[in-house]
């Protein structure tokens, strides 16, 4: 699992193990295991064998000053202000990146920013909610948008190294998996 700015607090290993425990008694401990036996982390980078090439797995708000640096702070005003005016007055938090264009543009331009000056490294990420599927040649910024819709799952899977941006979402009782994107093979951006 990795952790962006809404659950940074599993940075600490004794955070995680309280939560855990909260759910699960001493006597479901194999339960507890099989279930949550995760690593939590603030990234993953998968390397792409055969080559020296990698995919770094992050959720993003590495490049959003004040959702990283002051999350603390910043969870703090979306829990006390910015939660109470945006329902009473439908006023917006303008530091988060799915409500306010500007900061968006300005997370995915350090993110690229980075990226190129990292020898073209291939990202998947979020945060933002705008989901991003770049085509062969273009540089390598996946973003799977906002995961979670009232009745579907945005998201990227990675099969036999090639790449999709999917949805699955309940129509009529029944689970669907549509393909939006890809799949492209991975070689294809290095
Ligand atoms: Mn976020």
């Amino acid at each position: 699992m990795l952790w962006g700015n809404h659950d940074m607090v599993f940075k600490d290993k004794n955070v995680v193990e309280k939560w855990i425990n909260r759910f699960f008694t001493d006597k479901q401990s194999k339960e507890k295991k099989n279930l949550f036996d995760v690593a939590f982390n603030e990234s993953i980078l998968l390397d792409i064998d055969g080559t020296d090439k990698s995919i770094l797995l992050i959720h993003g708000h590495q490049a959003d000053f004040m959702n990283y640096v002051f999350w603390k702070f910043n969870r703090f005003l979306v829990r006390y202000l910015w939660m109470p005016l945006q329902k009473n007055f439908a006023i917006k938090d303008p530091t988060s990146p799915a409500k306010n264009h500007k900061n968006l543009i300005r997370v995915e331009k350090k993110l690229k920013k980075w990226m190129l000056k990292n020898n073209n490294q291939i990202v998947i990420a979020g945060h933002t909610h705008r989901p991003r599927f770049p085509q062969p040649g273009e540089l390598p910024y996946f973003n799977d948008g906002s995961c979670v819709h009232p009745k579907s799952i945005i998201g990227i899977e990675i099969e036999n190294l090639e790449i999709s941006l999917i949805k699955w979402e309940s129509v009529n009782q029944k689970i669907v998996r549509t393909v939006l994107e890809g799949a492209v093979p991975i070689e294809l951006y290095f």
